[in-house]
């Protein structure tokens, strides 16, 4: 059985230890690369988070698997035992271009079923913490659970880009959403999205692409709250594939699927 108080012990030891890190890297010159195409961004930074991350877990739980973004256990098909999913930086662009929102994300399951989530806003000094079933905090603050809202008065997370060209939903669906809402908002780092769903600063995010790493530790805090995550069709989301995400309080998950997505 794994002792999940220890473990919470070290996750935010560690995570303390990677701000500092990650603090110092800006009096440094950052190695950036592309990865999939030239504005999928990868630093030295997002590889020496990730290894840190592993080697500590695997020092003192050698049985646990990894993935992470930066390829540690990308041969990974089965969520039997304890998983850890890392992104060691979300949101890269943000931290070459404007060193701040980003945030490093961590969810750990065993046998598939969520057990924590941290979402650490590194620069703020932020840390999102969810047991599930057991409460959701903000730098140790209970986070209240969601209230409900109707899209006119909600604020909508959405790339622009979505808007432009997507193989998902018709475009001509998501200009009438975003039309009729208060207003629609860009992070550009998923976890971080997840995080402001969680604490009502936007009512719903949508990305037609993101990664377990995304993702794994944001379901379980909106969930927690009381919100509900699925994919754009309303399905469930596979914890070890790319989906496309819909993040939102629970009546406005229904009334935006309904009037919006599925229409
Ligand atoms: P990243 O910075 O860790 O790559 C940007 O809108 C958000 O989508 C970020 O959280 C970013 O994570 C994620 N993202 C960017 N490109 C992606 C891709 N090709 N697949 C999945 N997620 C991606
Ligand atoms: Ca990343």
């Amino acid at each position: 059985m794994a002792n999940w108080e220890q473990i919470d012990t070290y996750v935010r030891q560690w995570l303390k230890e990677a701000r500092n890190r990650i603090m110092e890297s800006f009096k440094k010159t950052l190695e950036v690369q592309s990865k999939s195409d030239r504005n999928d961004l990868v630093t030295n930074i997002d590889k020496e988070t990730e290894q840190f991350f592993v080697q500590n877990i695997l020092q003192y739980f050698p049985e646990h698997q990894i993935i992470g973004e930066e390829g540690h256990g990308d041969e990974i098909e089965k969520t039997e035992g304890v998983l850890w999913i890392i992104d060691p930086i979300d949101g890269t662009v943000n931290f070459v271009h404007q060193q701040r929102n980003f945030a490093i994300s961590i969810g750990i399951y065993e046998n598939g079923v969520g057990k924590l989530g941290y979402i650490y806003d590194v620069v703020l000094d932020e840390l999102y913490f969810v047991e599930p079933g057991k409460g959701a905090y903000l730098n140790g603050a209970p986070i209240p659970k969601l209230t409900n809202t109707k899209v006119m008065d909600a604020i909508i997370g959405i790339n622009s880009s979505w808007l432009i060209s997507n193989r998902h939903i018709p475009i001509e669906n998501l200009h009438e959403l975003v039309r009729d809402s208060r207003a629609t908002r860009s992070l550009g780092a998923a976890s971080l999205e997840f995080a402001y769903v969680a604490t009502g600063r936007l009512d719903a995010y949508i990305a037609m692409r993101l990664s377990p790493w995304d993702f794994a530790a944001g379901r379980l805090l909106v969930e927690e709250l009381g919100g509900k995550v699925t994919t754009v069709k309303g399905e469930n989301l596979n914890i070890l594939e790319s989906n496309t995400v819909f993040v939102s309080t629970k009546c406005l998950h229904e009334e935006i699927l309904n009037q919006y997505l599925l229409k």
